[in-house]
């Protein structure tokens, strides 16, 4: 009797000992469970962050560059993004700030994304940020705006302070000559000043638009390649040159080493070509 009394107990020991294990190892197994949902959560999360990362600076690595256009009210920076982006009708230009648009240049493909958001206060910080290209427009019939320009120049040289940035002055406005404030001299000077590109535009006749957009893309890709690419597409672009250009720009180099007035006017000049550096 004592004996089956002791069995009846050894049994009941074990029977609570395997249900202790059987609820530690569920624990144990929920633990786990929850552990990998937390890792799977956080995984999650550092996707979504990194998605994030790379919708808000798109760049480099796809031939894919923002293009952000800086100027004051008024002096043609949405008329410049939608000739860009192709819309012809005046009315469509408010509806979008940011045009996407694949560009072939000297036989490549290179997308860009022109952001036109520069009137938000709110977005300037993140304009200064995020430009693989700055194209800062004044309009030649307002001297005002031209002075905002060279302020701009300086802010975007304070913000973006260690790269070599591509930044175009555009002088828009250009038909209107009657009422031009800003000489086309002052403006070329300002670009050697200021050490960037310069050209003038007219949103309203599409005169020199595409030449811009294809020249940010130029100077994008002169600074991205090697020296090797630079050189040869530099010497492709020369072969292109006609003889008088060739003899004209061998005298300029010739005259300019001995004259520091003439140097400036080579270099003005280079400022106007936004196909070389
Ligand atoms: N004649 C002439 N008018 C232009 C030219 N470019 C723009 N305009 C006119 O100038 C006005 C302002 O042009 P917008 O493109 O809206 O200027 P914006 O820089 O975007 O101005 P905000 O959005 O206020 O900062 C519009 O009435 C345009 O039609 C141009 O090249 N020539
Ligand atoms: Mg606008």
């Amino acid at each position: 009797m004592r004996k089956e009394k002791q069995c009846k107990q050894n049994r009941t020991e074990q029977n609570r000992g395997e249900q202790r294990r059987t609820e530690e190892n569920r624990t144990e197994q929920n633990r786990t469970e929850e552990t990998r949902g937390e890792q799977r959560r956080t995984e999650q999360n550092r996707g979504e962050q990194n998605r994030g990362d790379q919708r808000d600076d798109v760049s480099d690595s796809d031939c894919v560059y923002r293009v952000v256009l800086l100027g004051d009210h008024g002096v043609g920076k949405t008329s410049l993004a939608g000739i860009f982006a192709g819309v012809t009708d005046k009315d469509e230009q408010s509806a979008e700030d940011t045009y996407e648009r694949t560009l072939t240049v000297d036989g490549e493909e290179t997308t860009l994304i022109v952001m036109d958001t520069w009137e938000s206060d709110t977005q300037q910080d993140r304009c200064l940020k995020v430009g693989s290209a700055y194209v800062i427009v004044y309009s030649v019939t307002d001297r005002s705006s031209f002075d905002s320009a060279a302020e701009l120049r300086i802010t975007l040289r304070r913000a973006r302070q260690a790269e070599n940035l591509p930044i175009i002055l555009v002088g828009n406005k250009s038909d209107l000559v009657r009422s031009r404030e800003v000489a086309v001299e002052e403006g070329r000077a300002c670009a050697v000043v200021f050490d960037c590109k310069f050209i003038e535009t007219s949103a309203s006749l599409q005169h020199n638009v595409t030449e811009l957009f294809e020249g940010v893309v130029r100077q994008i890709r002169l600074r991205r390649d090697g020296t090797e690419v630079i050189q040869r597409r530099h010497s492709i672009y020369k072969r292109k040159e006609s003889l008088t250009q060739k003899a004209r720009r061998f005298l300029d180099r010739l005259v300019a080493r001995n004259n520091q007035r003439m140097a400036v006017k080579v270099r003005s000049k280079s400022c106007h070509d936004l196909a070389v550096l």
